[in-house]
């Protein structure tokens, strides 16, 4: 099973550039940490950035809730990266016909393909949704994270809406390099009749992470990097409030300590995983 290997090990077997590039900076970084900077001001989300870059192998990022945007956020945040040694995931949730995302993808204010090495689409539109992203992605070294599952209360994304999404990324497998998921989909959803990879493997990248409180009253879900890691089989913890706390009082110096504290906890949850 792909997931009791070590993420070093399962660097060597991924052909995307960008699956490649996450296991190997969480191998060499020991993190398993992604941080969500949802903050609306480009101070505010280079502080936390700064703060938090030694600490995770992925940055999360809703680029379009920045009011103050300007092309040169890109620029220091593409530095910072390079600074840290981290990538980007720019978590847009495409979910049109394949022409239209390839150029929300590609172009207007944002340019997501030009600095973002992941993002992610739902996978609602079908097949053309992947074929329209992987056009833009493809040549620049992308990869796509399907949202197979979500974390939230009352999710509409679970059985066989689930399933097929498995299937579309089975059916694109230089681009698709995994899900956001709840837990593992390798081998999942496999009809009768349909041959099954045991090679295959998945990146599960999952929000819905806190080690402090169950929800946040407006349907988000969490649970402990132990349960997200060690007993879901899932590769990286999403975290967002649980390290900014409230972006209207940021306090660097506890930003800080909760992303060592998590990047702790997940890496101590997936030491657990593999004792087996
Ligand atoms: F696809 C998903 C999902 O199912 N749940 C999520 O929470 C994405 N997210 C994102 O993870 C959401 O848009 C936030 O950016 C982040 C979680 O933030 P939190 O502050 O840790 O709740």
């Amino acid at each position: 099973m792909a997931f009791l290997q070590t993420y070093a090990q399962r660097a060597t077997k991924h052909a995307n550039p960008a699956a490649r590039h996450l296991l190997e900076t969480i191998s060499r970084k020991q993190s398993n940490l992604a941080v969500s900077v949802d903050v609306t001001k480009s101070a505010d989300f280079l502080s936390v950035i700064d703060t938090v870059g030694p600490y995770v192998c992925l940055i999360k990022t809703h680029i379009d809730i920045i009011e103050d945007f300007e092309p040169v956020l890109i620029d220091r945040l593409t530095a910072l990266s390079l600074k840290h040694d981290f990538l980007i995931f720019e978590d847009r949730k495409f979910a049109d016909i394949g022409n239209t995302v390839a150029l929300q993808y590609s172009a207007g204010v944002h340019k997501i393909a030009s600095w973002a090495h992941i993002t992610n689409a739902h996978p609602v539109p079908g097949p053309s949704v992947v074929t329209g992203l992987a056009s833009v992605g493809t040549p620049l070294n992308r990869g796509l994270l399907l949202l197979a599952e979500m974390s939230t209360a009352g999710t509409l994304a679970r059985g066989a809406y689930t399933e097929d999404a498995v299937r579309m990324a089975r059916a694109n497998p230089d681009f698709v390099i995994g899900f956001i998921a709840m837990r593992r989909m390798d081998g999942f959803g496999v009809r009768d009749g349909e041959v099954q990879n045991s090679e295959e493997d998945f990146l599960i990248l999952t929000p819905g992470v806190g080690l402090d409180v169950k929800g946040d009253g407006l349907g988000q879900q969490y649970r402990t990097p132990m349960e997200v890691i060690s007993q879901s089989g899932c590769d990286v913890i999403i975290v967002g409030r649980g390290v900014y706390g409230n972006p209207a009082s940021l306090d660097v110096d506890e930003v800080r300590r909760q992303a060592d504290r998590y990047r702790k906890a997940g890496w101590d949850a997936y030491l657990d995983r593999m004792k087996g």
